[in-house]
Parts: C-alpha cells; structure tokens; sequence
C-alpha cells in the first residue's frame, strides 16, 4: 500500500453528552502506541497535539436539554478549520474526543472534497445512527447530531454555516442498532444506506460494505471514515458511555478496516467514544489503535494468496 502522511489530530471533545472521559482519548491513543504502530507500517505521523475550542457566544437553545452549545460550536468551528488545513498535507486521523467532533472533522473534510473537485463520501461504524438536531434530540446530547449538521438538517443556526452539504445519498451507516424514533423518521425518507446489525447477520459485513465502496470508486470519490467505539460489541470495547449490546466483532472490526485499506479510498478518520475511565486496562484504546493499523496496511498475509501454503 502507499505511504501515507498522517497527521494526529488531539480533539478532548467531552461536551457532547454529560458524562466525562473522552477529553482523556487523544492521550489514551498516545499511550497505547498509534503513533508507533503508523510508523511501523511504514508511514511517517506529525502529532499536531491537542486542540482548543474557539470561543464563541451563542443564544439560548430553543431546546432547553441541549448541553454545552457554546463549547460544541467552538470545537466545530476549531476542527472544521483544522480538516481543511490538514487535509491538503497528509491523512488526518481526529483522535477523540466524543463524536460531538464529527461536524467539524466531516465538514472540514466535505470542503476540501469539494475545494479539490471531488465527490464526498462518508462511513459512520456506530450503533446510532447521530442524525437528530437540537431540536429532536431528546437528551440534549449534541453528539447524537453531527450528521443532522453535514447534512444541512435545519436547527444548526447557531453553528458555523456549513461550508458545503454533503449528500445523505453519500453516506452509509453500518453497526446500527439503537436509532430514536425522530431520527428513523428522517432516515426512513432519505437516502442514506442503511445497514443495521440484522443485516449484517444476515448477509455479513463485506457485501453492502464492498457495495458501498464500489460507489465511491466510481466516481473517484474521497471517503472519511467516522469510528464509533460502539460499533464494536462493548464485551471487546467497554470504554464507552452509550454500549449497546449486539454489536460488531473483533473481526468484523477488521475485515471492515483491511478492506478499506484495500481499496484505497479512505483520506480522513475519526476515532470517537473513547472514554479511557471506563476502559478495562487498555483493552478498548488498544483494540482501537490495531483497527487503524489495519486500515493503514497492517495484514497478517497479503491476499490474494487463499491457500496459505
Ligand atoms: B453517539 C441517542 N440517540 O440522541 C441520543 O455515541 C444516543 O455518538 C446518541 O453515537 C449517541 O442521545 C451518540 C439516544
Ligand atoms: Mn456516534
Ligand atoms: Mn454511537
Ligand atoms: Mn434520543
């Protein structure tokens, strides 16, 4: 595989729902070796360090549940200007930081898409689907909604204006298990591709995801690739707040991840839902620094050898 610049991107972003611990993420990645595990691939790293919010002043929410606007909309703004500085360099990998983080990565990302004449194209590996607004969300909990906001969902008038929509048509969902009715509501009208866990039980997980990445070849497109550590089953990735049972496999985890590897589509990554203080010595931050090493090459064989002789 070619060899990749990747740029580590610190994003503490813990004010997407109410309890804390994914400020601890960029440094749970530090400590579990990403930084190592890139390099032995053969690919060169810059950790660009942690980030800060801008500061911002917004009006009161309409929906008196939302947590944290001002903040949420600081970090939105702070990573959508940091996607598109290092997108232009290098493969930026945003180390969360909860996926409150993924409207300003996933909109950074769109822009310099769109600034370079590319179609955009998004993977969301979550339970939940995340496309509520302020206004539908029931708990407040501004991670539940950055796809609301790249999509261009009305309610976001506190937000930094997005830069460019991205078509829901090109976005797929895999992993999901746990969607709230307002947010079925907008999915079941749209065009977003779907794949919940039953459909992974029932046709596996290399169809609709060699399908999907079909469409992005096609049209030469880049993908950003958005990793919940819920989309792993939380008996291998506990360190996190929202588990929802029946989720993906250590190996499912990777097929997904070395088969995006294989086709060379992926420009961009989130690692998001870490919480380090609910993780079980390591075992989740671990589990998430081999499933990027596996998306930047990592193989135990290179195929197309079937018979391993
Ligand atoms: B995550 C829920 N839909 O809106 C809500 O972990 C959960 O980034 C959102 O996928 C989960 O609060 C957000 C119930
Ligand atoms: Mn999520
Ligand atoms: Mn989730
Ligand atoms: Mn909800």
């Amino acid at each position: 595989m070619t060899q990749k610049h990747c740029i580590l991107i610190g994003a503490p972003v813990d004010c997407g729902k109410r309890r804390r611990g994914c400020l601890m993420g960029p440094d749970a990645y530090r400590t579990a070796g990403l930084a190592e595990a890139i390099t032995a691939l053969g690919h060169s790293v810059a950790d660009w360090g942690n980030l800060t919010p801008a500061q911002v002043t917004v009006a009161e929410p309409r929906n008196p549940l939302v947590y944290k606007l001002a903040e949420n909309v600081g970090w939105t703004q702070t990573l959508m200007d940091a996607a598109q500085k290092a997108a232009p360099q290098g493969f930026p990998i945003f180390m969360g930081g909860d996926h409150a983080l993924a409207a300003g990565s996933v909109a950074g990302m769109a822009a310099h898409a769109q600034a370079a004449g590319r179609p955009f194209f998004a993977l969301w590996l979550d339970a939940h689907s995340d496309i509520h607004t302020p206004d539908t969300s029931d708990s407040g909990n501004l991670h539940g909604t950055p796809v609301g906001y790249v999509t261009g969902r009305r309610g976001f008038d506190a937000f930094p204006p997005l830069p460019v929509r991205v078509d829901p048509a090109n976005i797929c969902m895999i992993g999901l298990r746990s969607v709230d009715a307002a947010e079925h509501e907008i999915l079941a009208r749209g065009d977003v591709e779907l794949v919940d866990m039953r459909r992974i039980d029932e046709e596996g997980i290399s169809a609709p995801l060699q399908a999907f990445l079909d469409r992005v070849a096609a049209v030469g497109g880049m993908l950003h690739v958005s990793l919940d550590v819920d989309f792993l089953d939380p008996s291998v990735a506990p360190a996190v707040g929202t588990t929802v049972p029946g989720g993906a496999t250590v190996r499912e985890g990777h097929l997904v991840m070395e088969m995006l590897s294989d086709s060379g589509l992926v420009t961009s990554l989130d690692l998001v839902e870490l919480n380090p203080f609910l993780d079980d010595r390591g075992k989740t931050a671990n589990l998430m620094v081999d499933l990027t090493a596996s998306l930047l090459g990592r193989r135990v064989f290179d195929r197309p050898t079937r018979s391993y002789k």
